[in-house]
């Protein structure tokens, strides 16, 4: 039996030691040590051993098996380690290669202009808010002061949704719902997408951007006006820029105007861009008319304010010299990546 043992070790040291990966190694391990395995095999023989030799053979046994068990287990051990390094090897990073670049989006020309003008108001002390779409026609037009037979409220002009719903022509909607909220005294801007059941072409579009302001406190006055844009003008196109304010008509406020900044092509002289006259039409303004202030419940013995508006497309196309609108919709990349 003891040569038997000796046999059987010999030969799983010799199977061990041929075994090349730890498949082949963990089929020796059946071999010797499974369930029919040859170990296992001496043990079911051990009814034909005499009785008072059992102890010793059993212990026998089970000395072979903690060997093979043992050289098993360090050839295993081996084998993981050889392994573990090839990969490492075969993994190995060069960490001074130059790293793959993200492609990182641009911000749309809208959101640049919108941010800068957002930016410089803020920096006014202004709030920037934003308001609902989708407005009925008290918000878009009766509290501003334009009336039922206005021809801005045709459907030519204006897209309705149904009878009591329309999308706003303009951001306007916003400065009533803040002025009805009763919290004195207002200085906003009211940045958005309007609505205008326009054809579409280099200049004009059924949705485009604005960015309206109001300011509503005691003693407010054209002065405030004529220095808070003024003051924006120069924030967006430099210390030069010189303003000039003609005399404009709009429902919602009296006196109204419109400003013109002085070209910053050609610094007034006239060139193509201004088309020759030195001057660039910008925004529209004026004071709240008192009719709008009393809709919304606000006393104009008591508060006054002035009202502004930009076209957010028109500054952005002046701005980066673009002459069609349509360029600022069609998210072509290779018209974005510029930005
Ligand atoms: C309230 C009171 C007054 C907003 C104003 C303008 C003048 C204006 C145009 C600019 C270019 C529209 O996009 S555009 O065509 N807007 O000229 N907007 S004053 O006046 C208000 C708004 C709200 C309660």
């Amino acid at each position: 039996m003891k040569d038997k043992l000796e046999q059987i070790k010999k030969d799983a040291m010799a199977q061990i030691a041929g075994a090349e990966a730890l498949e082949a190694l963990n089929e020796v391990k059946v071999a010797f040590l499974g369930k029919k395995g040859e170990l296992t095999a001496v043990l079911k023989s051990m009814k034909d051993v005499a009785p008072e030799d059992r102890p010793k053979v059993g212990q026998l046994v089970n000395e072979t098996r903690a060997e093979i068990e043992k050289i098993i287990e360090e050839a295993q051990k081996k084998m993981e380690t050889i392994k573990r390094e090839a990969q490492l090897r075969n993994e190995v990073i060069d960490v001074t290669l130059p790293a793959k670049k993200n492609a990182v989006g641009h911000r749309h020309p809208n959101t640049i202009t919108q941010e800068e003008v957002e930016r410089i108001f803020i920096g006014m002390g202004y709030e920037v808010v934003e308001g609902p779409e989708i407005e009925t026609d008290y918000y878009n037009f009766e509290a501003l002061n334009i009336p039922a037979d206005h021809p801005a409220k045709d459907e030519q002009d204006t897209f309705y949704i149904n009878g009591d719903y329309l999308l706003r022509t303009q951001t306007s909607g916003t400065q009533v719902h803040v002025m009805e909220k009763g919290k004195l005294p207002i200085r906003m801007i009211a940045p958005g997408r309007v609505f205008r059941s326009d054809e579409v072409d280099a200049t004009h579009s059924p949705s485009f951007h604005q960015i309206e302001g109001l300011v509503i406190d005691k003693h407010i006055t054209f002065a405030d006006l004529k220095g808070t844009l003024a003051e924006f003008a120069k924030e967006l196109y430099g210390e030069d820029i010189k303003v000039r304010f003609r005399p404009h008509h709009f429902n919602f406020t009296e006196p109204s105007a419109e400003m013109d900044v002085s070209c910053f092509k050609c610094g007034g002289s006239g060139c193509r861009f201004c088309k020759g006259t030195g001057w660039i039409e910008i925004l529209g303004c004026g004071m709240v008319h008192p009719n709008v202030l009393r809709m919304s419940n606000i006393d104009p013995e008591e508060y006054t304010g002035f009202a502004f508006g930009v076209g957010l497309e028109r500054i952005a196309l002046l701005k980066y010299e673009i002459d069609d609108m349509r360029l600022l919709y069609e998210n072509d990349v290779r018209f974005l990546n510029q930005f």
